[in-house]
């Protein structure tokens, strides 16, 4: 079967170690040799880019590397980004010369993957083969695609934080970069607003829109629905192809008993005017069916995008056009991340 999943980087990518598990692969291993007539199962993601960011003079990619690493067995389990066994030498000295961005840690390993991607990209190459480049060597078993070989960059206006309230003017607005916002202020300071910008101008990467249209179903991991599901449904044609195409399309809520499992998407969700429940991320989504909306970014009415929603077992959402299932939603291992991918196939009745 063909399964297709609109993605983030570290929920995501270890929703997709549990969609390995379901297919009876190895989670950190390449997909089985196709037999004579190709390959029984196959999976493909469609991966958020609007996180990307230059620093360095090394673009750097912080979801597809995640789904890399995490889906190959490289990753540091534990912080969920870069490398395992990673050293901070180069990242020091960087530091020790004043660089910017010294809160974005860069691993010496992680480093040798931005100079092959960054050098692929100067020579003219789009993200799309960079990627599949860097997936020649990490075996990933599932096919990444970039949302979009275009460049989208998600930014957060805030107030200035280093403004003084003692000179009696109002703060001014200042435009963060996501990574800025996310590791150096740790979502701390409340958002105006979060716009994943150069989307509107962005294409879908190759063979996205045709992953969406020839799928047999289409989960959206419990990425963070804003930063992640968002941005990706930002790039012109996804959205419509989600809503269009043949397979069901079922996702799943980062929340359980109303806070996120893990980072700050409450913090994002606060900042679109959505609440911090299953719920309401459900009716955010929006259904399918009976064009109840959901919203963009900025809020605007658009189509809904969901057959099913699953939501954990401590919660309860009604949400219209869409059937609601509870479910255990806790990715502690493959295992039971591919008890929450069987249920998403029952729910919408698609057999193996
Ligand atoms: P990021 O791009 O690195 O932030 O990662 P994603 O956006 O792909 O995923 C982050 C989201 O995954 C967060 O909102 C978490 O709440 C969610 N998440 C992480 N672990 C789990 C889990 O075990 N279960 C569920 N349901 N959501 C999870
Ligand atoms: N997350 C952090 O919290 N601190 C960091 O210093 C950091 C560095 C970093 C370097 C490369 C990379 O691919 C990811 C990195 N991340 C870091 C994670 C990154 O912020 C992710 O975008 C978030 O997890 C949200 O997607
Ligand atoms: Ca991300």
């Amino acid at each position: 079967m063909k399964i297709c999943v609109v993605t983030g980087g570290v929920g995501g990518a270890r929703f997709l170690l549990g969609v390995k598990a379901f297919l009876g692969w190895d989670p950190t291993g390449p997909a089985p040799d196709p037999g004579p007539d190709g390959p029984a199962d196959t999976v493909t993601a469609v991966v958020n880019t609007a996180d990307d960011i230059r620093l360095h003079g090394l673009q750097i990619c912080p979801d597809l590397d995640s789904c890399l690493y995490t889906l190959s067995g490289a990753a540091d389990t534990e912080r969920g980004w870069g490398r395992q066994g990673e050293t901070w030498t180069v990242s020091g000295e960087l530091a020790g010369y004043g660089a910017e961005a010294p809160w974005f840690s860069l691993g010496d390993k992680d480093i040798a993957t931005h100079l092959v991607r960054t050098r692929m990209l100067d020579a003219g190459y789009p993200l799309s083969a960079v990627t599949a480049a860097l997936a020649g060597r990490w075996r990933p078993g599932v096919t990444l695609l970039p949302m979009s070989d275009d460049r989208v960059e998600t930014h957060v206006v805030v107030e200035d934080p280093d403004h003084d309230p003692a000179d009696g003017t109002e703060p001014a607005l200042i435009a963060l970069h996501f990574q800025e916002w996310w590791i150096r202020h740790r979502a701390g300071l409340s958002p105006r607003s979060i716009t994943p910008i150069g989307a509107d101008t962005a294409t879908p990467a190759p063979g996205v829109l045709d992953a969406i249209a020839e799928a047999d179903i289409v989960l959206i991991a419990p990425s963070n629905p804003v930063v992640s599901v968002g941005t990706v449904l930002a790039v012109p044609g996804i959205r419509e192809a989600l809503r269009t195409t043949a397979a069901p399309v079922v996702g799943m809520s980062p929340l359980i008993g109303g806070r996120p499992v893990r980072g700050h998407a409450d913090a994002c969700l606060a900042a679109i005017g959505v609440d911090s429940t299953a719920e309401a991320v459900g009716r955010h989504y929006g259904a399918r069916s009976s064009g109840q909306g959901g919203r963009d970014a900025a809020g605007d009415e658009v189509g809904g995008i969901l057959d099913a929603f699953l939501i954990a077992e401590e919660d309860s959402a009604e949400i219209p056009g869409v059937q609601v299932v509870r479910a255990p939603l806790l990715m502690t291992d493959p295992n039971a991340t591919a008890a929450m991918v069987a249920r998403c196939l029952d729910a919408v009745d698609v057999r193996r």
